[in-house]
């Protein structure tokens, strides 16, 4: 380590947490506190769950001198998003048992839950264990789940990516037999030797850490946006190689430009059987020149513009047995999903459906949570079929044989699910903001649906209806729905008040720029009412929103 000042707290605490215990398996027995300690707190995440507050309630339980409305959000491992309809049922039945009756998918491909109070912490990983799942790594300086471009049955170089990623995260995976002692088992399990973390070491990573694996044209797990990212390089449908991106984040704080959202930077190309040795060699250079005394910057993106790109890919190359080769061209065309029906080469049928900013549940006449697990529960569909989840926070029923594909169109429209959302709506996303996210300055998914619905009624003044402008909201500046990259982003500063970031790329390759700030609903669509007049009027032909606003405002 090249780093003199000293250690962050949280670097002390995973040394001397005997590898993630430290006291969780004490606090969990006491009930009588719904929350943990900071520190046991902090550990948690590392087994993938957060101790979270209904923010909602926080003045009237304060005003009584109650203590805040503790809960846990528990965040799965799912590695490029893919469940067996058995998996997804089982977690569907855990959302009623343990949590707030929703499954929340994430940005990341995953599922959340919300609300799961400590008594029922272990019945819902063990819940979860019984599924064949775990939340190891879900959360924590470790590397997170791994994302791949949706729907491993589309092609065998799909197949393939989501392959890379399920690899990926199994060689990263903390070797700790920590979250299954403490969560899972009732006796302590004592390893067979000493235990230790061969890639990680005691004190794991200074920062999380986040891998995709892309496959072009389509850039759904938005590449540029993470720490490590491999874009496959496709020969005859085989993946031969990948183009590596690195030092991709988005993370910031108002108020502090030494934190920025930074798009990762291409750093050379891998054979395909390289891929671990090359995954390897940038998560140990981050292990051992990321900043670990202070954890805002302590992200790759950081490690990359304090030392500069040379000398990364330098230090890259030297844990190589080869080193990388010059990058190989890809092209990407857009960072959403495409909804509705699709075939694979054996005939089964694939649907994607858009699931507004995540969240499975039933609400009134839409019976969304209802509807997924009759379709899990299928004859036939529940031994072939799978259920995945996308970064785009959206869901593929995949697999259904030409029989069923009616049978699930009845499904749906029997639960009030129709699909005939805007063009607008359907590549939106917010982040969960409140009222569970501790760090939420403003509200994200409760508040983004209603401003795209005036959003839309002033695309169709200037006939703009069936444009595609990828819009993203958070409830603050950590970047949780990828707003920096998106074409109109809304990022959270106030209670009701956003900065407006405009001109990010339709495939998610470039920044955005912060357009207007701390901006009512009033404010930003005041400001975006002649913009869309203007782009209307003046774009060229096949030009973009944001392509339209780098070109116009900057
Ligand atoms: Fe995130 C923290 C939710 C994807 C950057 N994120 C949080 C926490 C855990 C709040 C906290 O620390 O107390 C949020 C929990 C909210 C809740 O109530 O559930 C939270 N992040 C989410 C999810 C659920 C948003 C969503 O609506 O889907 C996503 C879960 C992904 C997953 O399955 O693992 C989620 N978070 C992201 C992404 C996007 C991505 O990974 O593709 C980012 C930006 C990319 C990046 O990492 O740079 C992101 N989350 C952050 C950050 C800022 C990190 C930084 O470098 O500064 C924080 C705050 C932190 O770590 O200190 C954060
Ligand atoms: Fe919470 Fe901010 Fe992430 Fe939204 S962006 S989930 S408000 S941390």
């Amino acid at each position: 380590m090249t780093d003199q000042k000293p250690l962050s707290r949280n670097e002390t605490l995973k040394a001397g947490s005997d590898f993630l215990r430290g006291t969780l398996p004490e606090a969990l027995e006491q009930q009588a506190f719904g929350g943990l300690t900071e520190d046991e707190g902090q550990l948690v995440k590392f087994h993938g769950m957060y101790v979270q507050d209904d923010r909602d309630l926080r003045p009237e339980r304060a005003k009584r001198k109650l203590d805040r409305a503790y809960s846990f959000m528990a965040r799965l491992r799912i590695p490029a998003g893919i469940l067996t309809p058995r998996q997804y049922l089982a977690m569907d039945q855990l959302a009623d048992t343990y949590a707030n009756h929703t499954l929340r998918l994430t940005t990341r491909q995953t599922i959340q839950f919300h609300g799961v109070i400590k008594a029922n912490l272990r019945a819902s990983l063990r819940a979860i264990d019984a599924a064949l799942l775990d939340s190891i790594a879900a959360c924590g300086d470790v590397n997170r789940n791994v994302m791949a471009t949706s729907n491993p049955f589309l092609s065998r170089a799909h197949t393939e990516a989501a392959e890379a990623a399920r690899t990926l995260s199994a060689h990263f995976l903390p070797r700790t037999g920590a979250w299954r002692e403490i969560f899972i088992e009732d006796e302590p399990v004592t390893p067979p030797q000493p235990e230790a973390e061969p890639i990680y070491g005691a004190t794991y990573l200074p920062r999380k850490f986040k891998m995709t694996v892309a496959v072009p044209p389509s850039n759904d797990v938005d590449v540029f946006a993470h720490d490590l990212s491999f874009v496959a390089i496709i020969e005859s449908d085989r993946i031969i190689g990948y183009t590596i991106i690195a030092g991709g984040g988005m993370g910031a704080t108002h108020g502090e430009p030494e934190t920025y959202p930074r798009v990762g930077s291409i750093i050379g190309y891998c054979p395909a059987a390289q891929l671990l040795e090359a995954a390897q060699a940038v998560l140990t250079v981050q292990r051992d020149f990321g900043d670990r005394s202070n954890r805002k910057h302590a992200r790759l993106k950081y490690t990359i513009d304090t030392h500069g790109l040379d000398w990364f890919i330098a230090a890259v190359n030297e844990r190589l047995q080869t080193p990388l080769e010059p990058a190989r061209p890809f092209t990407f065309t857009d960072n959403h999903d495409s909804f509705g029906w699709a075939q694979d080469s054996d005939g089964l049928h694939h649907l994607t459906l858009f699931i507004e900013n995540g969240r499975i549940l039933d609400a009134g006449t839409m019976k969304l949570k209802s509807a997924l697990a009759a379709i899990a529960r299928l004859p036939d569909f529940i031994d072939q079929g799978s259920i995945i989840f996308t970064p785009n926070q959206n869901a593929i029923i995949a697999r259904i044989t030409p029989a069923q594909r009616q049978l699930i169109e009845t499904i749906l429209a029997d639960h009030g699910i129709t699909q005939n959302f805007s063009p607008l709506r359907s590549t939106a996303m917010a982040c969960v903001g409140l009222p569970t996210c501790g760090l939420a300055l403003a509200e994200s998914e409760r508040y983004l649906p209603s401003l795209i619905t005036k959003l839309e009624d002033l695309l169709t003044q200037h006939g703009l209806a069936s444009e595609k402008i990828t819009t993203r909201m958070t409830g603050c500046p950590n970047g949780c729905a990828r707003p920096y990259i998106a074409e109109i982003g809304l990022v959270g500063r106030n209670p009701g008040r956003y900065n407006l970031h405009l001109g990010g790329a339709p495939d998610g390759a470039r920044l955005n720029f912060i357009h207007r700030e701390n901006a009512t609903e009033p404010e930003i669509l005041e400001t975006l009412a002649p913009l869309f007049a203007r782009f209307a009027a003046e774009r060229t032909s096949t030009e973009s929103f944001g392509d339209y606003c780098t070109r116009t405002l900057l």
